[in-house]
């Protein structure tokens, strides 16, 4: 079997991640020939050109340093304030400074410079993320004819949202010097057919930009997953127990609504603490009886628009304490800090409504997690924003518009009141989604595509756009 070759921004680290892709991919690594090469989290003055090998966790990784310039150009600048806000349709939360494209687009070439002499003929290998969509471009530059394939995290954007992001040609031409695209979601490859078939892509100077040709480019849908059984096992693990025990000595008998989050404006969290407090505006029976806890560690804090949505959350929290809390009764906790995995799916466990409600969000893994970490004979329910990935796996959660915080109140009194008949038959249907889209199903999926194998079967003719779901 040919090596795999992960590529993403950063290679995994030691500890919990807060991040889901470590997560993801960890496990599809330690179980084939290869490496994981990436950014070591360093910043030097001068990065080496070659790159170092090291063993982490078991896992062998290759990285290399950055200077502080390029990397705030790419990571801070281009990536994080121009993508990921266009990506998720904040483009009022986007900032463009023209220059960051240019350290973008350094940064990329610097990874195909020190990746391009490790990397053997028959490699496979997989790009991750929107920090790295010109990363087939520079290495087949560099005379790279290997198999390469790139996974979206994020949501891809509508056609008008590309349009405004600078260098947008660039980048699409950028994905189709890639052998596979994959999605998060049908929403996403549909998005994506609507821009290739209908480009008119937008230059105020030079001559006309020519359409991007994506014949040989397979765009599909590839929605990820958690590892639903690890999760149910770990639930009941001493270690989760032990938070278990520990929030039902603070709770009583209150039952728990639990959000999980990085602290980042696409989860919609503001919107989620609205909601929580017209539920208890709405129906003073709550009173007393629930308890909101809102675990959501600081993430990107040097970029202005995530200080700004930690003080909205902050003022918000403060707010709602000041409404409803009484000497010996608060109505929610919020913690700023990662959990590891135990005490993660211990919470799960507890939680009576895992209220995973983002604005727009690739997938959430979150939500798999919740789901798999149930108690089977006392499940909880899981309150879902219709715009996360996951609600096209999920049909049994109690979907909702997250900008429509009486809809989530209201989805939220149905939950803490749902006969346990219901909440059983909607999670055992969850719980088979969960494990249909588990995690190995859709790297192996995913990987199937990206093989030398499969390419040959298409016996090198022209392909198109196809639509694919990742499992049967
Ligand atoms: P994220 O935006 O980081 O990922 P998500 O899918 O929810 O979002 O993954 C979060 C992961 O981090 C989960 O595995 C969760 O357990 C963990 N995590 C979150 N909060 C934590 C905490 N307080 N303590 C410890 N761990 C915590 C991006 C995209 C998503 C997509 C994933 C995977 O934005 O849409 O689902 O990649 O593709």
């Amino acid at each position: 079997m040919s090596r795999l070759i992960i590529v993403s921004n950063r290679t995994p680290g030691k500890g919990p991640a807060a991040g889901g892709l470590a997560v993801a991919l960890r496990k599809t690594l330690a179980e084939r020939d290869g490496f994981w090469f990436g950014w070591s989290g360093k910043l030097v003055d001068a990065p080496e050109a070659e790159a170092r090998f090291e063993e982490i966790d078991g896992l062998t990784v290759a990285q290399i340093d950055l200077t502080r310039n390029d990397h705030h150009a790419y990571y801070a600048g281009f990536s994080n304030s121009i993508l990921w806000p266009s990506f998720h349709l904040r483009l009022d939360l986007a900032t463009i400074e023209g220059h960051w494209y240019e350290g973008y687009r350094r940064v990329n070439a610097q990874f195909a410079k020190a990746l391009r002499p490790l990397l053997r003929k028959d490699d496979v290998i997989w790009v991750h993320d929107y920090h790295l969509i010109p990363l087939a471009s520079e290495l087949r530059h560099l005379g790279l004819r290997n198999r390469m394939g790139f996974y979206l995290h994020i949501p891809f954007p509508t056609t008008d949202a590309l349009y405004a992001i600078p260098h947008h040609n660039e980048l699409m031409r950028d994905l189709s010097r890639y052998d596979i695209v994959g999605m998060q979601a049908q929403r996403d490859v549909a998005a994506f057919t609507e821009f290739s078939d209908h480009q008119s892509p937008s230059s105020l100077s030079g001559p006309p930009l020519k359409s991007v040709n994506f014949s040989t480019t397979e765009v599909a849908a590839f929605p990820i997953g958690s590892d639903p059984e690890a999760f149910a096992r770990l639930s009941v693990t001493p270690a989760a127990t032990k938070m278990v025990k520990r929030m039902e000595r603070a709770m009583g008998d209150q039952k728990l609504i639990l959000g999980v989050d990085r602290l980042d404006y696409s989860k919609g969290l503001p919107q989620r603490v609205e909601a929580y407090e017209k539920l208890l505006a709405n129906n003073a029976q709550f009173r007393r009886n629930v308890h909101l806890l809102q675990v959501a560690p600081p993430s990107r804090d040097t970029i202005k628009e995530y200080q700004e949505t930690s003080d909205t959350l902050d003022a918000m929290c403060g707010h709602v304490m000041g409404r409803f809390a009484e000497p010996d009764w608060q109505p929610l906790t919020y913690v700023k800090r990662a959990y590891g995995q135990p005490s993660l799916a211990g919470l799960y466990r507890l939680a009576r409504v895992g209220l995973v409600t983002p604005l727009r969000d690739g997938m959430n893994l979150v939500a798999h997690e919740y789901v798999a970490s149930q108690n089977p004979e006392d499940p909880g329910v899981l309150v879902l924003s219709r715009f996360a990935g996951a609600a096209e796996i999920f049909e049994e959660a109690l979907q909702v518009n997250p900008f429509d915080t009486d809809e989530t109140a209201e989805a939220l009194r149905l939950a803490l009141e749902m006969p346990l008949d219901e909440r059983k038959a909607r999670w055992q249907s969850l719980m088979a989604a969960a494990r249909r889209h588990n995690i190995d199903n859709w790297a192996t999926s995913f990987l199937g595509r990206l093989s030398p194998e499969a390419a040959q079967e298409e016996g090198g003719a022209a392909r198109d756009i196809l639509y694919l779901a990742s499992v049967a």
